[in-house]
């Protein structure tokens, strides 16, 4: 039985090691903070993510999983800590080629695991980082931390990069069938990869160097995030030419080799908002279209704020009920959130709002006001501004909310309340990207 330890148990460090102490591994979860590992010991989970708490606990109560604040040795470690911001947006730039509201990324997480494994690490070990990182951090960073030890990558001991891959809310499915890359520093760190995440990986593994594996996870991330950037500029432009977007893209995608992804409030989540600015940040002259496309993601919540006064007149005084602060539909993740950022944006131009997020009603976010349930997010609204397509809003009655509210004014940024009903029901709607029927 391989002892593996997880460094970061978020998101995918915490499926990961669940996965691993339940496919015959005995694993070690390691985090920074108590009242994770304090969760995680009672078999509990601190995450929202269909099927965790039941893989958590099986593996908790088996005794293959147990936590602790610091690392052990071990026969694998795996870096999954984050690489948020250092920041918000720059507004003076440090370095040559950086530009006012370019960000960041803040490597420390990953150099003190890198620190802290190195206390434990012992030859015949493998490191594998899994935390999306700027090109070339496992050779230039990694390897560096880890041989001030005297033991030697590649003699010594195996390093590799694997990135995660996983969408929030399919975690489990995805990290079992998902094709996974595993990139070495030479080719037996590579193999030693492979034979570790074959224990429940059944997907393809793809075995490469450590750099492209690194390159190929901001490739992917940043495909998407000039896609939706691109659905973005889309609803700018119907709304200029008087054109419905949402049915000019449904049109447009008929083409067969045409896939216009949907525009929002504007795109969240520590993945997708976060990773082409690695891009951005180690090569500012080549990386133009990435840097552009982060700004048009980054800028949606202030075009939606200015639609949703359109619609208002004026935001002074006026009081708002946002239906969803989740940076995607049907998941708990309020980071990098754009529903969040609209929201504030609303609030500093004198709205009085009131959020809702069914999936954490008690979120509690400075200077933001968050309802327990809907009926007391509508009470007294006179806008309602759909920010997340939630699955449980879609489903949304016109004769229940009706029922709720006395506004029928609403902005939905999202596309979830389609139909003639709400008309019906006497709802005025306005919709992002909609210029057939601006306010
Ligand atoms: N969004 C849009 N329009 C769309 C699709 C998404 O505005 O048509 C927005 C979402 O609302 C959200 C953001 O984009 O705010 C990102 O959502 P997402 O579902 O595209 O992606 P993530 O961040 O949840 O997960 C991504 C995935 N990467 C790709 O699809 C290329 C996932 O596979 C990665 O594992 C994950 O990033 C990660 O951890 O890197």
């Amino acid at each position: 039985m391989k002892k593996v330890c997880v460094i970061g148990l978020g998101y995918t460090g915490l499926p990961t090691a669940a996965m691993f102490a339940t496919h015959g591994c005995q694993v070690v979860g390691v985090d920074i903070n108590p009242s994770i590992i304090e969760t995680i010991s009672q078999g509990k989970v601190h995450i929202h993510e269909p099927g965790l708490q039941a893989l958590v606990q099986e593996a908790v109560v088996n005794g293959h999983l147990t936590v602790s604040l610091t690392p052990e040795t071990a026969d694998a470690f795996i870096i999954e800590v984050p690489t948020p911001f250092k920041e918000k947006a720059l507004t003076i730039p440090h370095r040559p080629g950086d530009q006012v509201g370019d960000k960041h990324a803040d490597m420390s997480f990953v150099v003190s695991a890198a620190h802290s494994i190195a206390t434990v690490l012992q030859r015949g070990n493998l490191v594998v980082l899994e935390s999306t990182s700027p090109p070339r951090t496992t050779v230039d960073i990694i390897r560096q931390i880890l041989e001030a030890t005297g033991l030697k990558a590649g003699r010594d001991f195996y390093l590799a990069y694997t990135p995660e891959r996983v969408l929030p809310g399919k975690i489990l499915h995805e990290l079992v069938n998902n094709a996974r890359v595993i990139g070495g520093i030479d080719e037996a760190s590579a193999q030693a990869g492979d034979e570790l995440f074959s224990v429940f990986v059944s997907g393809e593994i793809v075995l490469t160097d450590a750099t492209t594996a690194e390159m190929a996870k901001l490739m992917e991330n940043t495909y998407r995030d000039v896609n939706i950037a691109l659905a973005n500029e889309f609803s700018r432009l119907a709304d200029r030419f008087g054109v419905d977007v949402w049915e000019a893209i449904s049109i447009a995608n008929k083409h067969p080799r045409v896939n216009v992804l949907s525009p929002g409030p504007g795109v969240g989540g520590h993945c997708i908002s976060v990773d082409p600015w690695f891009f951005v940040e180690a090569a500012p002259d080549l990386a133009s279209l990435i840097r552009v496309s982060r700004h048009i993601n980054d800028d949606q919540p202030s075009y939606v704020c200015q639609k949703v006064s359109d619609c208002l007149g004026s935001l002074v005084g006026k009081k708002i009920a946002a239906l969803g602060l989740a940076y995607k539909p049907d998941v708990d993740d309020l980071r990098e959130s754009p529903a969040v950022e609209t929201v504030r944006l609303l609030q500093e131009q004198g709205a009085l709002v009131t959020a809702y997020e069914p999936f954490k009603p008690s979120a509690n976010l400075p200077g933001i006001r968050t309802a327990i349930d809907l009926a007391d997010t509508l009470n007294n609204a006179d806008l309602i501004l759909i920010l997340v397509s939630h699955q449980q809003f879609k489903e949304l009655e016109p004769q229940v909310v009706s029922k709720l509210t006395h506004s029928r004014l609403v902005f939905d940024s999202v596309n979830a309340w389609t139909g003639p009903d709400w008309e019906s029901a006497g709802f005025v709607i306005y919709r992002l990207g909609n210029g057939k029927n601006s306010p």
